[in-house]
C-alpha cells in the first residue's frame, strides 16, 4: 500500500482509500467497490470527516436494537471486508452473533476468500460459503441467504448496501440497520435505523455504544428505541451536511 504520512490533514480518508485499493488486489473487493468508495468519500467530506450528533444517536439506537434483538445476524460485503475486517469481528464478539458473507457481485472465490479473512481475525461463526434459502423478492445473487444467519435473524446490520436488500429484508419483517454515508440513499430511507457515518467510525462506535450499553436493561434499551426517530435523524443529517459547508465558506 502507499505510505501516507500522518502529518497529512486527510489522513484517514486516504487510508481508507488505499484499503479499499488494496482489497481489490486481494480479490476482497469488486472493482465497483472502488465506485462505492469514491461516492461515500464526497458524502463524507460533505459531513466534514467526523462523526455528527445525529449518527451518534443512531448508532446509540442501533446498539440497543442489537441488544435488545433475539437473533440479529451482521452482513459482510467486499468493502467492509476491506475497510474493517477486525472491527466487525470484534462487533459479532461483543453481540455473540454471526457474520454473514453476502455479495451483490457474487463469485465463490470472493465470499471463500472474505470468509477466509474474517475467521483469521477470530471470527467464530461466518456463514454465506454455502447458503440454502434466499430473500424472497429479489432476482439477484445478493438473495441468497442462510438459515441460522440473515434468513432467520430478527435485526440485521446491512453496511454499503443496496437498497433493494434492504427494501426486502423489511419486507420480510426484519428490523434492518443500515451503514450508509448517503442520507438520501434508498438503503438509508428504507432502513429502520440509518447510521450516517463512515464505517471506519461506525462499527467502532457500534462495538463501544454495544460494550456501553451490556449493562443496562431491556425496558431502558426499549425506551432509547421508543425515543429514536429515524425520519429526523436523517433529516439532521442533511442539515449538518449543510452548516459544516456553509462554515467553511464563512472561514474563507
Ligand atoms: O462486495 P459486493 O459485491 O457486495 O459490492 C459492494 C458494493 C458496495 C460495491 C455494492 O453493494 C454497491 O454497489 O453498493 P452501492 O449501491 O454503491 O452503495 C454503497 C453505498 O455505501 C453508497 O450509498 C455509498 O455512499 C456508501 N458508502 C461507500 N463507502 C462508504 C459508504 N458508507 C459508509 N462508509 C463508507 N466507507
Amino acid at each position: 500500500m502507499t505510505e501516507i504520512p500522518r502529518s497529512h490533514p486527510r489522513y484517514a480518508s486516504l487510508v481508507a482509500r488505499e484499503r479499499v485499493a488494496d482489497g481489490v488486489k486481494k480479490g476482497l473487493t469488486s472493482t465497483q467497490g472502488l465506485i462505492a468508495q469514491g461516492r461515500g468519500e464526497a458524502f463524507d467530506y460533505l459531513l466534514g470527516e467526523r462523526t455528527t450528533p445525529s449518527a451518534a444517536e443512531a448508532e446509540k439506537a442501533a446498539a440497543a436494537m442489537l441488544l435488545l434483538a433475539e437473533r440479529p445476524a451482521l452482513s459482510v460485503n467486499g468493502n467492509v471486508a476491506a475497510l474493517v475486517p477486525e472491527e466487525m469481528v470484534e462487533l459479532a464478539w461483543a453481540l455473540n452473533v454471526p457474520l454473514e458473507v453476502n455479495l451483490f457481485h457474487r463469485t465463490e472465490e470472493r465470499v471463500g476468500k472474505i470468509a477466509r479473512l474474517l475467521r483469521e481475525q477470530g471470527a467464530v461463526r461466518v456463514l454465506g460459503e454455502e447458503p440454502d434459502t434466499s430473500v424472497p423478492g429479489l432476482d439477484h445473487a445478493r438473495a441468497l441467504a442462510t438459515r441460522g444467519g440473515i434468513y432467520d435473524a430478527d435485526v440485521v446490520l446491512i453496511p454499503l448496501e443496496d437498497g433493494d436488500r434492504c427494501e426486502a429484508l423489511v419486507a420480510m419483517g426484519k428490523k434492518v440497520i443500515a451503514i450508509d454515508l448517503n442520507p438520501l440513499a434508498r438503503t438509508s430511507r428504507k432502513a429502520t435505523i440509518s447510521i450516517v457515518d463512515n464505517i471506519v467510525r461506525a462499527v467502532p462506535n457500534l462495538t463501544a455504544a454495544v460494550r456501553e450499553l451490556s449493562q443496562t436493561g431491556p425496558e431502558q434499551l426499549q425506551e432509547i428505541l421508543d425515543s429514536y426517530d429515524n425520519a429526523s435523524v436523517l433529516r439532521r443529517s442533511v442539515q449538518e451536511m449543510m452548516s459544516h459547508l456553509q462554515a467553511q465558506f464563512r472561514e474563507e
